[in-house]
């Protein structure tokens, strides 16, 4: 057995898992944990687990994290529960002897949750039906918080989406340039720069007090939705570490910046990634009429705009891990980072040509005209 192996041996047994570690595997989508499939075996049969380490450069304090994790799967299982329904499809995490969901040692904070039971991910998607389940999938996650006290929640990661102070820090460090790279993306600075007047419009919303705040996931990447592995049907969403309070077009962006992009976010040859407004739309057609009823003029009418500035927003979250030395992001080689910020500027800058197309979609979708 490998060091890893028996380190995840240790934490089964601290985690008062039963059985012993039958196989292991590294899962690796997702940019932040290090996170581990694991199956085990006790008396004749087996269960799954995800382990995972968390990232304390990105999460400094991992606490808070899981402290905001129990009171939001308490709150969705009390809520099934109340309505009759099933409760197996919800985030369930593994507890030490002292009660705790997580375990911190010399080598780092640990937590393991249950593998939900036939489920799958995905990191591609062009089938139109499981992106409208997975916008489903994503509403519903909203719809089950509406009635939750945001104040309840600690901020995980402070201004996570305010794009104007991630802009601002881009450019600063831009100018302090610690590693030398600057000079390599003047030109991808400037296409920030011309950017950024749109890309800030929902830090004025939120000044002005326009827009409501809301508990939203804030990572909603379609490999964070689990799958039916028999129907196909989005079953749940995972990956609760940056549920905060934030706004509905959050959501709905991320979402789409990633799965409505014909290419990978990492895509090198910039001439395959375009936005694929059939897959928009399919995702809206599951995410909109999900919430609708939650849902203000306001937010029907930013929801396109939400997927050009959640595209900026990461486009410049790479460039700057880029410029700093790339500490944030895990990256497979150098210059990742710079690849992944350059496929996202190309479809940011695509998505505010065709915003009409996106915003005739989504007043379609929603049966509402602006
Ligand atoms: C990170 O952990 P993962 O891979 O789901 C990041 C997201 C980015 C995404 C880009 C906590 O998500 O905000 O959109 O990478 N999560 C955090 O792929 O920063
Ligand atoms: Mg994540």
């Amino acid at each position: 057995m490998n060091t890893v192996n028996e380190k995840l041996a240790e934490l089964a047994a601290l985690f008062c898992l039963p059985g012993t570690i039958k196989d292991v595997k590294v899962i690796n989508h997702g940019n932040i944990n290090a996170s581990y499939d694991v199956v085990m075996e006790n008396e004749g049969s087996e269960h799954r687990y995800v382990f995972q380490k968390l990232n304390i450069y990105v999460f400094k304090n991992p606490k808070q994290i899981m402290s905001n994790i129990e009171k939001i799967t308490g709150h969705i299982s009390e809520k099934l529960e109340a309505e009759g329904k099933s409760r197996d499809n919800v985030m369930h995490f593994a507890h030490c002897e002292n009660g705790k969901n997580y375990l911190v040692d010399n080598q780092g904070f640990w937590r393991i949750s249950e593998y939900v039971p036939n489920s799958i991910t995905i990191n591609v998607c062009d089938d139109l039906d499981k992106l409208r389940s997975a916008g489903k999938a994503f509403g519903n996650f909203q719809v089950m918080l509406s009635d939750f006290d945001a104040t309840e929640l600690y901020e995980t990661i402070p201004n996570f989406h305010n794009t104007r102070s991630r802009i601002a820090v881009l450019m600063r460090h831009a100018n302090e340039d610690p590693c030398g790279r600057a000079d390599e993306v003047q030109e991808e600075l400037a296409r920030i720069k011309k950017l950024k007047p749109l890309a800030v419009r929902f830090n004025e919303l939120i000044d002005s007090q326009e827009m409501p705040i809301r508990v939203t996931h804030n990572d909603t990447k379609i490999n964070n939705v689990l799958f039916d592995k028999d129907t196909g049907e989005a079953k749940t969403v995972i990956d609760l570490d940056t549920v905060m309070p934030g706004l509905v077009a959050h959501d709905f962006g991320d979402a789409i910046r990633f799965a409505a992009n014909t290419a990978a976010e990492d895509e090198a040859d910039l001439s395959k990634v375009s936005l694929d407004i059939d897959r928009f739309r399919a995702f809206a057609e599951g995410f909109i009429p999900e919430l609708k009823q939650y849902l203000t003029p306001i937010e029907i009418k930013t929801m396109a705009l939400g997927a050009f500035v959640m595209t900026v927003e990461v486009a410049v979250r790479f460039l700057d891990d880029y410029i700093t030395g790339d500490q944030y992001f895990k990256t497979l080689y150098r210059g990742h980072n710079l690849v992944r910020a350059r496929c996202q500027l190309k479809l940011a800058e695509e998505m505010y040509d065709r915003m009409g197309e996106m915003n005739k979609v989504i007043s379609e979708v929603a049966g509402m005209v602006f």
